[in-house]
């Protein structure tokens, strides 16, 4: 299926040469939470991940690096059916859904799905923005980049989070 997707890929390169091939056009959202405090356990992202390869480059590996004050604890995924298999393993402040099945890549261009990562909020965690870094390594498939990544904003509550003058904030110490 893919060799004949690459066939008519490359019969359009012909036809459009400027036509982009790679990993752009993936994207993940974060749908929740909004905001986390310090010292809370068993937290569950939801992310909706989606890839937008225009070169028929499937979705290999999907990364999720949270603060280093915090703890990956479980992942899973909901494919809606589609028949992904991903692996997750934690590591520390990562997350990782790697292939499981070997060959191409598991989310198809064009699909999506909703990943689940858990995790404990270390007591120590600042409070104020704070960022997920997402990565969609593709199965080097085509043109590259082969992979694509991004932040996802949420906020780390408690003491400190608006804007202090500097006397103020010299005063929590
Ligand atoms: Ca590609
Ligand atoms: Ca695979």
């Amino acid at each position: 299926m893919k060799k004949l997707l690459s066939t008519l890929a490359i019969l359009a390169m012909f036809v459009a040469p400027a036509f982009a091939q790679n990993m752009s056009g993936g994207y993940v959202n974060l749908i929740s939470p909004t905001t986390v405090n310090p010292g809370d356990t068993g937290v569950m992202f939801t992310f909706y991940v989606y890839n937008g390869s225009p070169d028929t480059e499937w979705t290999k590996n999907v990364i999720f690096t949270f603060p280093t004050c915090f703890t990956v604890t479980a992942g899973s995924y909901n494919d809606g059916g589609l028949g992904w298999v991903f692996n997750f393993v934690a590591a520390g402040n990562v997350g990782s859904f790697l292939d499981g099945d070997g060959g191409w890549g598991e989310i198809y261009d064009g699909d999506g799905g909703y990943f689940y990562v858990t995790v404990d909020v270390g007591g120590g965690c600042p409070a104020g923005p704070a960022q997920v870094a997402w990565q969609q390594d593709g199965d080097v498939w085509g043109s590259p980049p082969h992979f694509i990544t991004g932040v996802c904003d949420f906020t780390i509550g408690g003491t400190a989070v608006e804007p202090s003058t500097f006397s103020s904030v010299k005063a929590l110490y």
